[in-house]
C-alpha cells in the first residue's frame, strides 16, 4: 500500500460508523445556530477555521444575527486558565447512568445500532417505565481509584463524566430531584464524590457532563423530535430554573475543584434560558466550559466529535470519540478500535493542536469493559516513553505528512512516523534544518541528517522501532520551514475524490463546518473558494461531480470547475433538503503533473452558493 493510501486507510477507519453520524448530525437546534453565527462573525477570513456540531442540512446562518458574547478576560488571563488543559492534551470522557442495565436492550428488544445511551429515547420508553432501571442499577463493583488509576496509567491527565445525561438521572446526591444515584437505586453511595476523591489523590483533573437541555425524565426537559410521553410536557424555563440551576450549583459546589463542565446538545437553548445557566460557570474559579451550552455562547473550546478535521481549528478544541460505536455501555457492541488505531488518534489529535477526550462506557455494575482496559493498557505503555511527544506540545507546522505526524515544542520538533521508509532515510519537508535528530530516549545516538531539495533526510534503522507509531525529535529547529504539501493523488481506479477539510480555503468567510461529516459553510463571497493540489499522472476526459447541498431558496447561482487551465461552467439546482451528489459535465485533462483544482462561484444567487462537502473527477474510460 502506499504512502498516501495508508494515511486515507487509516483516516477511514478512524471515522465513525452511521449510527453516530446520525445522532451527532441532527443537533439542529436554535442554540447551536446561533453559535454557528457568532463563530462564522468572529473569526471570518480564517483559512483553517472549522467547527463543531451543525445540522444536516443546517439552516442558513445567514438568518441569524450574530452576537459578540462580552468577556471579561484579558488574553493573557485566558491563557493562564487555558495552561493546564492545553498541556494536557489527553482525558477520559465515562459515560456512565441508568441506561448501563438495559445495556442496549429493553423488554428483549435491541435498540439497533444507536448509541446506548440514548435507549429511551430510541425505542420511546415511557417516563415511569425507564426510571424502574434505577432501583436495578447497583454498581457494586465500582471502584473510583481504580478507574482515576487506569486513566492515569493511559496517560491522561483528566476526566469528564456525565453527571446527569438526556436521561435526566443525576449520578450524584441531588436535592432538586430524587431521581439521582443516591436516593433511587440500593447502590446510595454518590460516585461523583468517590471520583472526586480518587482525582485529588493522583493528581488527575475531574470535570462533569451536565445535559442542560435534553432531560426525558423531567416535565419541561427538552427531547429531541418531541416528546413521547406526556409525563414529558412542561415549560422549559421552569425545568431550567428547578432542576437545572440547583443541580449545576450542585455538582459546581459539592465536589471540590472542578475543571471542565461539558455542557451537551443545546436543543431549545434560546439565549435566555442559557443567561440562566452561564452566571453558574463563576462558581468555580478557573472552570473551562464547552461550546454546547447554546444560546450564542462559545464557551471555551471546540468540540468535534468522532472525526478531527484534516487540519484543526482556530481556537482550543477536543476531539470526544468513543472506543466502539457507543457512549454509554451497551451489551452488544463489540466494534472496538484497535489499540493501534487509538495511539495514533492521540497522536494525531495532538499534531492538529487539539485534546482527545476518550470515552468508556462502564456496566451497571461499575466496571470499564475489558477490552476498553486492555487499550488503555497499550495506549499507556506508548505514553510511557512517548508522552514527551504529545503533553504541551503545539500543532505541526506540515499541513501533511505522507508518513505520519509531527508536533511541536520551542525549538524542538517531534516526529511520529506510523510508516516506517523502506529506504532507510526519512525526509523531513523543511527548507530549515536542525541542530540534531534522534529517536526519543535514545538521545546519546544522533540519527545523520542531510538536506534536500525535498527536504531534511534523516538516516534512520532499517525497521521501525515501534511499528505503531515511532517518535523522532529534532532539536535546534529554530522556526520550521516547512515545505508545500504533497499534491493530492488518484485512487486506484484513477478517481479523485477531493474532501472540503482537506482543501486550502481562499477568500472571506469560506470555513469549514461539521461534526462528523464536514462541510463548507458561509460561502456569500463569489471572491472564495477552495482548492487542492492534485496530481494528474496521464491525460483523460474526467465527469465530475459533488456533493453538496443547496436549498430551494439558493438555488441558480453560478460557477466554473478548473482543473489546471480547463474549466467547465455550471449553474446549482436545488438538491431537495439534504445533501445530494450533482453531476457538473466532463472536463479533459491534457496536461500531467500536479495542478490547482478549484470551484470559483461566479455569480452567487441568494445568500450563499452551496454546502460543499465533496469534489469527485471519475476518468470516463475511452
Ligand atoms: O447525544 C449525546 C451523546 O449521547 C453523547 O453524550 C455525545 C458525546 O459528545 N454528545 C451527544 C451527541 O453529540
Amino acid at each position: 500500500m502506499g504512502q498516501t493510501a495508508q494515511i486515507a486507510d487509516f483516516l477511514e477507519t478512524s471515522r465513525i460508523i452511521p449510527q453516530l453520524i446520525f445522532w451527532a448530525e441532527s443537533l439542529s437546534d436554535l442554540g447551536m445556530n446561533l453559535f454557528f453565527s457568532l463563530r462564522a462573525f468572529l473569526v471570518s477570513g480564517l483559512i483553517l477555521s472549522a467547527l463543531g456540531l451543525q445540522a444536516q442540512p443546517a439552516a442558513p446562518s445567514a438568518t441569524l444575527t450574530p452576537e459578540v458574547v462580552p468577556s471579561d478576560e484579558t488574553p493573557e488571563q485566558h491563557a493562564a486558565r487555558m495552561k493546564w488543559w492545553r498541556e494536557a492534551r489527553f482525558g477520559m470522557f465515562i459515560h456512565w447512568g441508568i441506561y448501563s442495565v438495559p445495556a442496549g436492550v429493553h423488554q428483549g428488544k435491541e435498540m439497533g445500532p444507536r448509541i446506548g445511551e440514548w435507549i429511551q429515547h430510541e425505542m420511546k420508553i415511557p417516563v415511569g417505565e425507564y426510571a424502574a432501571y434505577a432501583p436495578q442499577f447497583n454498581p457494586v463493583k465500582f471502584d473510583a481509584d481504580a478507574w482515576v488509576k487506569l486513566a492515569k496509567e493511559a496517560g491522561m491527565k483528566y476526566i469528564v463524566i456525565t453527571s446527569k445525561h438526556h436521561d435526566g438521572f443525576a449520578m450524584f446526591k441531588s436535592a432538586a430531584s430524587s431521581f439521582n444515584i443516591v436516593d433511587a437505586t440500593p447502590f446510595k453511595r454518590d460516585p461523583l464524590k468517590e471520583l472526586a476523591a480518587a482525582c485529588q489523590k493522583y493528581g488527575i483533573r475531574l470535570g462533569f457532563y451536565y445535559s442542560q437541555a435534553q432531560d426525558w425524565h423531567q416535565p419541561g426537559g427538552a427531547a429531541r423530535g418531541g416528546h413521547w410521553d406526556p409525563a414529558q410536557e412542561g415549560d422549559m424555563t421552569a425545568y431550567l430554573k428547578n432542576i437545572v440551576v440547583p443541580q449545576v450549583k450542585e455538582i459546581l459546589t459539592n465536589y471540590g475543584p472542578i475543571a471542565v463542565l461539558w455542557w451537551d446538545t443545546p436543543e431549545n437553548m434560546t439565549r435566555e434560558r442559557a443567561d440562566l445557566l452561564a452566571p453558574l460557570i463563576k462558581l468555580q474559579p478557573g472552570l473551562i466550559t464547552n461550546n454546547r451550552l447554546g444560546g450564542g455562547y462559545m464557551g471555551d473550546t471546540e468540540t468535534p466529535e468522532n472525526r478531527v478535521p484534516a487540519t484543526g481549528y482556530s481556537r482550543d478544541w477536543e476531539l470526544c470519540m468513543t472506543m466502539n460505536d457507543t457512549w454509554g455501555f451497551k451489551s452488544y457492541d463489540h466494534n472496538w478500535k484497535s489499540g493501534e488505531q487509538l495511539i495514533r488518534q492521540v497522536v494525531d489529535t495532538a499534531s492538529k493542536g487539539g485534546n482527545l477526550l476518550l470515552n468508556v462506557g462502564p456496566t451497571s455494575l461499575g466496571e470499564i469493559p475489558g477490552p476498553s482496559v486492555e487499550r488503555l493498557k497499550l495506549v499507556g505503555a506508548w505514553m510511557q516513553k512517548n508522552s514527551e511527544s504529545i503533553y504541551g506540545t503545539t500543532a505541526s507546522p506540515f499541513k501533511r505528512l505522507t508518513w505520519g505526524r509531527a508536533s511541536q515544542k520551542p525549538d524542538k520538533l517531534y516526529l511520529s512516523v506510523f510508516y516506517w521508509p523502506k529506504d532507510g532515510t526519512l525526509v523531513v519537508p523543511m527548507r530549515s534544518g536542525a541542530k540534531k535528530a534522534y529517536l526519543l530516549g535514545a538521545m546519546d545516538k544522533p540519527l545523520k541528517m542531510a538536506p534536500s531539495p525535498q527536504g531534511l533526510r534523516l538516516s534512520v534503522p532499517a525497521s521501525a522501532p515501534d511499528p505503531v507509531a515511532t517518535v523522532i525529535v529534532l532539536e535546534g529547529v529554530g522556526k520550521v520551514d516547512a515545505l508545500p504539501p504533497p499534491p493530492f493523488t488518484a485512487e486506484s481506479d484513477g478517481t479523485v475524490a477531493l474532501e472540503c477539510d482537506t482543501a486550502d480555503l481562499y477568500g472571506k468567510g469560506l470555513r469549514v463546518e461539521g461534526n462528523t461529516r464536514l462541510n463548507l459553510t458561509d460561502w456569500k463571497n463569489a471572491e472564495a473558494y477552495p482548492q487542492w493540489e492534485v496530481q494528474f499522472d496521464k491525460p483523460g476526459t474526467y465527469e465530475l461531480s459533488v456533493l453538496c447541498f443547496v436549498p430551494d431558496t439558493q438555488a441558480g447561482s453560478e460557477f466554473v470547475v478548473t482543473i489546471g487551465d480547463q474549466k467547465v461552467a455550471g449553474r446549482t439546482t436545488a438538491t431537495g433538503g439534504d445533501f445530494k451528489e450533482v453531476a457538473l459535465g466532463k472536463i479533459r485533462v491534457e496536461k500531467t503533473g500536479p495542478m490547482p483544482v478549484k470551484v470559483t462561484p461566479t455569480r452567487i444567487a441568494a445568500q450563499e452558493f452551496m454546502r460543499l462537502r465533496t469534489l469527485t473527477a471519475k476518468p470516463v474510460s475511452p
